[in-house]
């Protein structure tokens, strides 16, 4: 989506301009890695107006290859305003990574999304050979809020069948999306159980500990394992606390390796787009093969970065530099 970041803090009613940027989870995901050295490509759909070239001008800068993305005449792309710098609640991206710990006004989110070209995804419109063509495929649990459609499309992209690549999956539990479409009428769907389901139809799960507890009602990341077993690793996020990976053990009864890692301490300026940050963070330490306790690191730098900007989108470290902080001493890490 093309994103508008205020000129400054406040009510959507009181501030006064807004300049124009890129946000979307998926895309923010595949920015992240792009930008962490990894081929990455982002699968979805615009309109052909201005809003849809700068997105995908924008995207395809920072080195994500956008050719299956698809240009829709008849429907707009999708478009956000947000707050700025306000506390991440309730109805709003509840991203569950590095949240400010004072206490803040909460932030306002506005989506012009409804029939946008990418609520149009379905089955049909993308092929699953397409969006199984990479070593990992993350989706998140915003595109399923969207429409029936995306629902059958993401039904159809997490189906255990031959060629499934790893499948990996961002929560982001949107209720403002989710209570649009059940008043639209979702066929007794609701965002909680259809959220569950592809939860436990994918290898890799993200969870913010404060969404796991909104959409289900499952406080703490022992309890949120139990409730969410199926995932080979499940990444619960704890806000500036850190994060726990619970990693099924290949050869083991179902037993769990359990790995904490502190989240540094950072000035937050704006939450949103920390969660994908982290994400981004923790699949390039997969795609490289890195022990667990290096992945929730990496997850953790890039949503810093996240959390250091405005926008979405950060500026992590390079690569090289980013493996140096991650083997940093604990005492280290906690003050960088
Ligand atoms: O995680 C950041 C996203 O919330 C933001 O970019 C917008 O994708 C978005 C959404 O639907 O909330």
């Amino acid at each position: 989506m093309v994103t508008f970041v205020p000129s400054r803090p406040g009510r959507l009613a009181d501030v006064p301009s807004y300049a124009r940027g890129i946000g979307g989870a998926e895309s923010n995901v595949a920015c992240g890695l792009a930008r962490a050295g990894h081929s990455a490509r982002w699968i979805s759909r615009v309109g052909t107006d201005g809003f849809g070239e700068h997105l995908v001008r924008e995207i395809a800068a920072t080195g994500v290859d956008t050719a299956y993305v698809q240009r829709d005449p008849r429907r707009p792309t999708g478009i956000y305003f947000r707050t700025a710098g306000e506390r991440a609640v309730g109805s709003e991206p509840v991203d569950g990574d590095g949240a400010a710990a004072a206490p803040e006004p909460l932030a306002e989110v506005l989506y012009y999304r409804a029939g946008s070209a990418a609520a149009a995804m379905s089955p049909a419109l993308i092929p699953r050979e397409r969006a199984w063509s990479g070593r990992v495929l993350h989706l998140t649990g915003i595109t399923p809020a969207l429409s029936a459609d995306c629902r059958a499309l993401m039904r159809q992209l997490t189906a255990r069948a031959p060629g499934r690549p790893l499948v990996s999956f961002d929560l982001n539990y949107r209720v403002s999306l989710w209570r649009r479409e059940e008043e639209e009428g979702t066929g007794g769907e609701s965002g909680p159980a259809v959220l569950l389901d592809l939860a436990r139809r994918c290898d890799l799960v993200f969870v913010g500990e404060d969404e796991a507890e909104a959409v289900w009602g499952v406080r703490g990341p022992e309890a949120i394992r139990a409730a969410l077993p199926e995932p080979e690793t499940l990444v619960v996020k704890q806000g500036g606390t850190g994060a726990t990976a619970y990693a099924r053990r290949p050869d083991g009864d179902g037993a769990d390796d359990v790995t904490f890692e502190p989240a540094p301490r950072v000035d937050v300026v704006a939450a949103v787009g920390a969660g994908d940050a982290f994400a981004a963070g923790f699949l390039s330490g997969t795609l490289r093969g890195l022990p667990v306790a290096e992945r929730l690191r990496h997850g953790h730098l890039m949503a810093a970065a996240a959390l250091t900007v405005p926008g979405d989108l950060g500026s992590p470290p390079s690569r090289a530099h980013a493996d140096h902080l991650v083997a940093l001493d604990a005492t280290r890490w906690g003050t960088l």
